[in-house]
């Protein structure tokens, strides 16, 4: 479905309707009330919607966010700023970061984890959409951040890689993609204390439970919680004694992709040559360390559990890293991409729209309505288009375009994630980074479909 010029005008007015609702001055709400504070990742997608409304709150969401990065380089996950009257579980007494020698001075408050660095991403997104006129003040803002984005890559590249292998470890579920089942076989050989009694407000705001993990994961990400919390969130420490360590391959897809981001920024930024060089080492490590855990069988990438020592193969839209990290690997992409499209993905006949699932309907652990077992998420499908355009791949990108719009304008609402077979919204709606990305699909459509990637 392509939608027509007046109601993407509509659309467009909605979506940056809600980014204003959500915007607290310098920063913006994930969603109004299920997610109250700050998310990095959501910064991120969220800044990209800002610089097609104006270029220098774009930057200062950006900002904001890495004002709380911790001294090892780590950008939090989430950084607690909603007053009292916007309770979220679990809030920053939960994690303690105080007590770790790393985190940023009081009064800021965040979590002790990360999620995957899709800000470079965004920094490219502002400086291309930056008009003349402001090119010197928002280069100066890039160059001001420039080493806190690198300080964030060489944390990922290092302490979360001490095995320099390309592939990021991740130490929680909360690192990104909450239940997928890629998670579920590591958590559930956890041994775990019980946690002390929580009460959930996620499922207050989410009426319908069967939309989100269930007490059973929750129980597991809080002891998790516990043990970064004993350890000081110490990487050397958590290394040594923690039971969740997965080499995440969708988060090194991403860090591979956002390396290269940073390397077309270098001129702009003004970087060194032993920047651009470290840029490029960390990049090609990336493509090295996916290539290791590509299955030639599936044609899937598969991640890896650290501490059983085994590889964790299920189909899910992970899978897809050497097509998210623009894998120059020919070999791959010819595999990857009839894949991409087979009935396990986005080619299921009885789904409504062609796009990319966050599992497979062919996995058993496949829940359509379920949050990251198989619902599509947009900013995802957004990963996937801006990889097929740099790729080149522009036919394809561009009915992910039209199909995304045509989700998101079917409901109206700016819902977190889809059912697949019917594009039912599900979880919160007016989610700031569903209507960020339909801002930047938007713009495509304005410009005949090709965005500047
Ligand atoms: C926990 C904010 C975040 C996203 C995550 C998504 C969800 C949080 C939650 O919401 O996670 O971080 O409470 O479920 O899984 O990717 O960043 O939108």
């Amino acid at each position: 479905m392509s939608i027509t010029a007046g109601s993407a005008e509509l659309l467009r007015d909605r979506a940056a309707a809600v980014l204003h609702d959500n915007d607290a001055g310098s920063w913006t709400k994930a969603a109004p009330r299920l997610y109250p504070h700050q998310w990095s990742w959501d910064s991120a997608f969220i800044a990209i919607g800002w610089a097609h409304l104006d270029v220098g709150r774009a930057i200062a969401e950006l900002e904001n966010l890495f004002a709380a990065q911790w001294q090892t380089g780590m950008v939090p996950h989430i950084v607690f700023r909603a007053g009292p009257g916007e309770p979220y579980f679990p809030g920053p007494e939960w994690w303690d970061c105080p007590s770790a020698p790393a985190a940023p001075a009081h009064p800021i408050q965040t979590t002790g984890i990360c999620q995957p660095p899709v800000h470079a991403l965004a920094v490219l997104r502002i400086w291309q959409l930056t008009p003349p006129a402001r090119q010197p003040e928002i280069r100066a803002r890039i160059q001001a951040l420039w080493p806190r984005l690198v300080s964030w890559h060489r944390y990922l590249a290092t302490q979360r890689d001490p095995e320099g292998s390309g592939l990021v470890t991740v130490y929680h579920p909360w690192e990104g993609t909450d239940n997928s089942p890629r998670w579920d076989r590591s958590l559930a050989r956890i041994k775990l204390v019980k946690p002390r009694p929580y009460t959930r407000l996620d499922t207050r705001q989410v009426r319908d439970k069967s939309q989100r993990p269930t007490d059973w994961d929750y129980d597991r990400y809080l002891w998790l919680v516990s043990l970064l919390r004993k350890y000081r969130y110490d990487d050397a420490e958590i290394y040594r004694r923690y039971p969740f360590l997965i080499k995440d391959v969708f988060f090194s897809a991403v860090l591979a992709a956002a390396n290269a981001a940073l390397l077309d920024l270098a001129d702009v930024a003004g970087a060194s040559d032993a920047d651009r060089s470290q840029l490029t080492g960390w990049r090609d490590r990336g493509y090295q360390g996916l290539a290791g855990c590509f299955d030639a069988d599936s044609g899937l990438c598969h991640d890896y559990d650290v501490r059983a020592g085994e590889e964790i193969r299920l189909r899910t839209f992970a899978g897809f890293a050497p097509l998210f990290a623009q894998t120059p690997d020919a070999g791959q992409r010819a595999i990857q991409l009839p894949l991409l499209d087979s009935a396990d993905f986005c080619g299921d006949p009885q789904f409504r729209w062609r796009l990319l699932p966050s599992t497979s309907p062919a996995e058993p652990a496949f829940q359509p309505r379920n949050y990251w077992r198989g619902p599509i998420w947009p900013v995802v499908d957004w990963l996937l288009w801006r990889s097929l355009q740099l790729l080149g791949c522009f036919d394809r990108a561009e009915e992910l375009r039209r199909d995304s719009l045509g989700q998101i304008a079917a409901d109206g609402d700016f819902a977190e994630y889809f059912e697949p077979y019917t594009g039912k919204p599900l979880g919160s709606a007016r989610q700031s980074w569903t209507a960020a990305v339909a801002l930047d699909w938007l713009a495509a459509e304005a410009a005949g479909g090709a965005a500047a990637v």
